[in-house]
């Protein structure tokens, strides 16, 4: 229900007019009967069976040479979006874009929300701390904490901040993002990800990294965000890498506009974040065997 379906919008037009776009099509995920709390955690097995299909569909979409587009939903989808693409290419490098750290384990969380905890499922040196879950048993840890950096986080649960720092993990707050400039912070973010080798970038983009005045229709609005404008140069700057293998575009949420104008703004942003990453610039494009007439 929460699903900003985007009808292959960057199929057609301006972006590299050749792109080939295949759409996989909505996921249908069944209703889990019976899914009890367990502790604290809501809706375990409803989460685990919709990402062990979208692993698989991950997975698809990259042996069949794509770049993938995953289209949420909330970020809870992140487990199987980024545990089907490893399995498909092995290491990755993710970007998390977001204004939350997602890296709570099932016992850490204070909200029970799985949403606030994928990175703990992903991350090998986090697997002792996440206990054995109903309807997890097919997924394995496949991200180092040395290949994750986020940015745009502001809202960091203490044991969160506990958790970033011990593992070392590179991030640009939105503090830092403040500091250096965007730009600075994508060359440093790309020079990072790219030290421990030139792997496949998984960015995973949660649309309440930027500014709630501008993508209001989101689950968990944090005030303080990215602008229109910093979340556009994340994603070119990206795309010049060569390397973007995959994107998450997650917590676009219709139902949590308050106005028609609320959702129009957040689609459009997304819509615009995702043309961005696939080549659109906004100095312009032309093919590379452009004519004049
Ligand atoms: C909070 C909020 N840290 C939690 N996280 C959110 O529920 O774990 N993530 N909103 O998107
Ligand atoms: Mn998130
Ligand atoms: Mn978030
Ligand atoms: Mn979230």
């Amino acid at each position: 229900h929460s699903a900003g379906i985007i009808g292959a919008p960057f199929s057609k037009g301006q972006v590299r007019a050749r792109c080939a776009v295949k759409d996989y099509g909505n996921l249908v995920f069944e209703h889990v009967s019976g899914d009890e709390p367990v502790g604290k955690l809501k809706s375990v097995r409803a989460v685990g069976s919709a990402n062990q299909r979208l692993s698989v569909a991950m997975r698809e979409v990259k042996e069949g040479g794509h770049t993938a587009v995953m289209l949420g939903g909330d970020h809870s989808l992140a487990i199987g979006s980024i545990h089907g693409h490893a399995a498909a290419l092995g290491q990755l490098g993710v970007l998390w874009v977001d204004a939350h750290a997602d890296i709570n384990t099932p016992l850490t969380s204070y909200t029970g929300n799985i949403h606030g905890q994928p990175l703990s499922y992903l991350l090998h040196e986090l697997q002792s701390k996440v206990p054995a879950l109903p309807n997890f048993s097919w997924m394995k840890p496949c991200l180092s904490a040395g290949d994750l950096v986020y940015i745009g986080l502001r809202d960091v649960d203490p044991a969160e901040h506990y958790i970033l720092q011990m593992l070392g993990v590179k991030m640009f707050s939105m503090s830092k993002v403040d500091q250096l400039g965007v730009a600075k912070v994508m060359e440093e973010a790309c020079d990072y990800l790219s030290t421990r080798g030139k792997k496949p970038i998984h960015l995973s983009f949660d649309i309440d990294a930027i500014d709630p005045s501008i993508t209001p229709a989101t689950g968990t609005p944090v005030t303080g965000g990215l602008t229109y404008r910093e979340g556009l140069c994340i994603a070119e700057h990206l795309s010049q890498t060569g390397l973007l293998s995959a994107v998450d575009l997650v917590e676009v949420n219709p139902l949590r506009g308050q106005t028609q104008d609320d959702v129009q703004s957040t689609v459009s942003t997304a819509v615009d974040l995702l043309l961005a990453c696939f080549g659109r610039q906004r100095e312009g494009n032309h093919l590379q065997d452009y004519c004049l007439p």
